[in-house]
């Protein structure tokens, strides 16, 4: 059976390839979902790609993520720079976490450059596109591997 990687995704991000394509690139959260999947069919990693407004369903899913996941891939998105009760669920999963951020962070506004999941991150991507998110999958398979 394929292992389980939960791809959780924050606020707005929904809007992806909708709004601001200039910053977060044209494809929309749906061709990424497909992208995570069809190259998690290749490595044998089954995906359950998320996405929510809401801090307090973040935080669930990556309770579920405890029994159900061997690695987590998150875009935090404006909560990454605010959220501590994201930060305190992810230091109750065992697996691999990467953190994605489609744009640079570093490069944009300064309350961008901090993010508290980064402290527990195993990895983080940030200013390679949605590309990230592959570039994600594949470090996930190579930690759950090894
Ligand atoms: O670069 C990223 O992936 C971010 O996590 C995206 C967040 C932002 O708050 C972070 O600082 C960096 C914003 C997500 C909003 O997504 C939108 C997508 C399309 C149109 C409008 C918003």
């Amino acid at each position: 059976m394929d292992k389980r990687v939960y791809v959780i995704n924050g606020p707005n991000l929904n809007l992806l390839g909708v709004r601001q394509p200039e910053v977060y690139g044209p494809e929309t959260l749906a061709d990424v979902e497909k992208q995570c999947v069809d190259l998690g069919s290749d490595i044998n990693l089954d995906v359950r790609f998320l996405q929510s407004s809401h801090e307090g369903a973040i935080v669930d899913w990556i309770h579920e993520a405890r029994e159900d996941a061997v690695g987590i891939i998150i875009n935090p998105a404006a909560y990454s720079h605010t959220s501590v009760a994201i930060l305190d669920a992810l230091n109750t999963f065992d697996g691999p976490v990467i953190e994605v951020h489609i744009s640079n962070i570093h490069k944009r506004e300064e309350f961008r450059h901090h993010s508290f999941v980064s402290s527990r991150a195993d990895g983080v991507i940030a200013g390679c596109g949605t590309q990230g998110y592959m570039l994600a999958m594949q470090r996930i398979d190579r930690l759950v591997r090894s």
